[in-house]
């Protein structure tokens, strides 16, 4: 790489002195660059986590916050022992219990409730750690045997990776090691300078090679400031934008008319969608001006090779999988895919065969069929699901902090009559509501394999550390908990490597011979797929196709061809809204965070400051609003408290609002999700962050 990046691995590499050892591992966070790890090790504590360099995609580079693993790690806020609550909900206060107290409480507990409905049980998780081992692999084990509901795990992904599902068969895409050599990149509904480093710097040496970079984000991030041109549309007009490419590909006649005769399905009842969406009818959409339009359509249409960096920030929407599979549609018309540097990429997830039924075995469930519930809605199942959740397991989550509408959520935790079990790093708001409070080991503690969805590696991670205190994995308190609750099946005891091996295919031609064996002994493996892999079509589609028309979506009575659905809370779904709350509000990460964890890492928090939004001048100037303002921003959800940030980097009609603080952090007790709605998309049933009407005045 870059000799930038060649000075900081030798530093990295520096100070690792005689007697030291170096263990390899891999980042566990919910990001897609999925970093291999080097953690050095003296005298039985760790005391550094560098980028390995000799990993393609993290080559010796880590993000801020990971390289403050050691500081989160030896944090003195880290949960040590089992505790139990003695105060009231949420009021944080326990004791100190043995887990041979704990675990009993807890299995007979849980055994009661099943003995009356299982599915008054339910686990929240989500992805605290991506590992396929103290993720999801022992913990769906257990509620799957016990019969407790099931969880949507929606709370990200799903939507995109469902407009993905039906437009190219599922989460698959380009080689992020060969943006490298693209001539035009889109990075849309994305900011990989916050949100994945690692992409950045394979742009930033596309750009050095004469490679022309546009950002397509309602704010101009840190991000689209690099690029060399911006397109700040409205939040939720993505499909718009799409559908008025798409109408200039057509009528201009850019398209590749042999790639599509030969691997996609129904491009003429595409044309005659988009041949509603003029220039003129998508820029008064997305409130961007006509030669945008045209000028984008005119750089997708010759330059090449074309890839396209899409991220989650476009699908936190109503509209949010219709406006993925619009844009899914784009590389297809000008045969894009034929190059290994065109394309697309929102998750590379489904390029690793993996097996979910086996992982989390799904025959525990028996003949039981129990309802579902998403977890997106948790306010309103904790409060009127029926018959009534009685117990929450949470583990990799803090759905206090994380989960929209905040009043409901909390009000739904702090019910007296509901037990919460919490297995946690640290007291998280989430934490204070538990019954237990159960210390878990960090990623320096425990075993694990991960695959990445930023890129084709499978990685191992070693523990490199004897677990904290009393800290336990996850992996270790579910088998614990299966046995004190009497289950035998051999799949509730199985060890962590079973549940690795158990996760994925490691005998398919992708994985390659020796799969396990070979991860296991160079720390990582990439799947082997062709550089190109839909050059030829061989979509993992029902027609072996692109779809640009989805007869699954027919049959399922849903419209077949991509299309705008304007955000329900926007001046065109809802007027009325719109003339009380003008205010279009957008919640990205904060750049020093990861959703909410790290939050409480004291250098990182030091660098956000305080929980911060921006507006444009002209919006700011019609409330009297001055940059520093204290202000509350509001609707008929709730409020929150924060600093004004006056800003043309933020255009007019919209607030950004980053997150995700702890609420117990910020004054006024209330994160950014006070105001953000439980809605859900249009397709994966996902969470609608970004499709949030709010007003903004001044405080005080
Ligand atoms: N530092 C840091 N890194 C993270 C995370 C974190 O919290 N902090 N979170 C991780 C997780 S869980 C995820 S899912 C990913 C998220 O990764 P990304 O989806 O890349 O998230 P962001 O960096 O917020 O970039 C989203 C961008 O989309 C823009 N946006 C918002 N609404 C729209 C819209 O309607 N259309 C378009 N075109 N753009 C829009 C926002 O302004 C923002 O700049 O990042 C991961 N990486
Ligand atoms: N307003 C708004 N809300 C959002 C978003 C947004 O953009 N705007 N983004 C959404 C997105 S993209 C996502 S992915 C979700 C993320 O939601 P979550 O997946 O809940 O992510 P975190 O907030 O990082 O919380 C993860 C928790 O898991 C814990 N943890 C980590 N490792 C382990 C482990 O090994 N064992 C145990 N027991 N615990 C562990 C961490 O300490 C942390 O408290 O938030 C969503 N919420
Ligand atoms: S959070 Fe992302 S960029 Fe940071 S170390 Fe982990 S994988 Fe790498
Ligand atoms: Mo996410």
């Amino acid at each position: 790489m870059t000799s930038a990046i060649a000075t900081k691995v030798s530093t990295a590499t520096q100070d690792v002195q005689p007697g030291d050892t170096v263990i390899r591992g891999a980042c566990p966070h919910d990001c897609p660059d999925t970093c291999a790890l080097l953690v050095t090790v003296r005298d039985g504590k760790a005391i550094r986590v560098a980028g390995n360099p000799d990993h393609p995609s993290t080559a010796g580079v880590l993000c801020t916050k990971v390289s403050r693993y050691t500081e989160r790690t030896y944090s003195r806020d880290r949960l040590l022992t089992p505790m139990r609550r003695v105060g009231r909900k949420g009021e944080g206060r326990f004791e100190p219990v043995s887990w041979d107290v704990a675990l009993d409480d807890i299995a007979a507990k849980l055994k009661a409730i099943a003995a009356r409905d299982p599915q008054r049980i339910l686990p929240y998780s989500y992805a605290g750690t991506m590992g396929w081992v103290q993720g999801e692999g022992m913990g769906s084990r257990l509620f799957h045997r016990l019969g407790a509901s099931l969880l949507e795990r929606t709370i990200c992904s799903s939507p995109g990776t469902t407009g993905l599902l039906y437009t190219l068969g599922g989460a698959v895409g380009m080689d992020v090691e060969q943006f490298v050599n693209a001539k035009l990149i889109l990075i849309w509904g994305s900011n990989p300078i916050t949100s994945s480093v690692h992409f950045w710097a394979i742009a930033q040496e596309a750009k050095r090679r004469g490679a022309k970079l546009i950002a397509i984000d309602p704010h101009r991030t840190d991000t689209a400031q690099k690029c060399h041109e911006h397109i700040a549309l409205m939040p939720g007009t993505d499909a718009a934008l799409a559908l008025g490419l798409m109408h200039l590909l057509i009528a201009e006649d850019r398209i590749d008319h042999d790639y599509v005769s030969r691997y996609t399905v129904g491009f003429a009842q595409l044309a005659e969608r988009a041949a509603a969406w003029n220039p003129a009818r998508t820029a008064a959409v997305c409130g961007i001006t006509e030669e945008q339009v045209r000028s984008l359509a005119r750089d997708y249409a010759t330059i090449r090779p074309a890839a396209i960096r899409l991220n989650y920030g476009m699908q936190r929407v109503y509209g949010a999988g219709n406006a993925v599979r619009a844009v899914a549609c784009l590389p297809a018309l000008i045969g894009a895919w034929r190059d290994p540097a065109g394309g697309m990429l929102l998750s590379s997830s489904h390029m690793v065969p993996i097996t979910p039924a086996r992982h989390v075995q799904t025959q525990l469930l028996g003949t039981a069929r129990p309802r579902s519930i998403n977890m997106v809605e948790i306010g309103d199942a904790l409060l009127a699901a029926d018959p009534p959740i009685e117990a929450v397991v949470v583990y990799n989550s803090n759905p206090v902090a994380v989960a929209p509408e905040s009043d409901k959520v909390i009000r739904g935790f702090a019910r007296e009559d509901l037990f919460t079990v919490v297995l946690e790093h640290f007291q998280t708001d989430t934490a204070d509501y538990a019954d237990y409070l159960l210390p878990a080991t960090t990623q320096l503690e425990h075993f694990d394999v991960h695959k990445a969805y930023g890129h084709w590696y499978v990685l191992a991670n070693e523990p490199a550390i004897a677990p904290l205190g009393q800290a336990r994995s996850n992996s270790d308190v579910f088998r614990d908990l299966a046995r004190r609750m009497g289950f035998t099946e051999p799949a509730l005891q199985a060890s962590d490597e079973q549940i690795a091996r158990d996760a994925m295919d490691w005998d398919s031609a992708a994985a390659g011979p020796d799969a396990y064996q070979r991860m296991i002994r160079d720390g990582w493996i990439k799947m082997a797929h062709p550089a190109a892999p839909y050059a030829q079509g061989g979509f993992p589609t029902p027609s072996g196709k692109c779809e640009f028309y989805s007869e699954r979506l027919a049959r399922e009575g849903q419209d077949p061809l991509p299309d705008w659905l304007p955000n329900r809370e926007s001046r065109h779904a809802n007027p009325t809204l719109a003339a009380r709350y003008p205010l279009a509000m957008i919640s990205p990460p904060a750049r020093h965070f990861l959703n909410s964890s790290f939050v409480n890492v004291e250098s990182l928090q030091a660098t956000e400051r305080e929980q911060r939004c921006e507006l444009h001048p002209d919006d700011a100037a019609a409330r009297g609003i001055a940059d520093g303002d204290q202000v509350r921003v509001f609707n008929d959800r709730g409020s929150f408290v924060a600093r004004a940030r006056v800003s043309d980097r933020t255009r007019r009609d919209l607030v950004v609002a980053w997150g995700l603080w702890w609420h117990k952090l910020v004054p006024g007790a209330r994160n950014v999700n006070a105001v953000t709605g439980q809605a859900l998309t249009d397709m994966g049933r996902g969470p609608t962050f970004y499709d949030c009407l709010v007003e903004v005045e001044r405080v005080g």
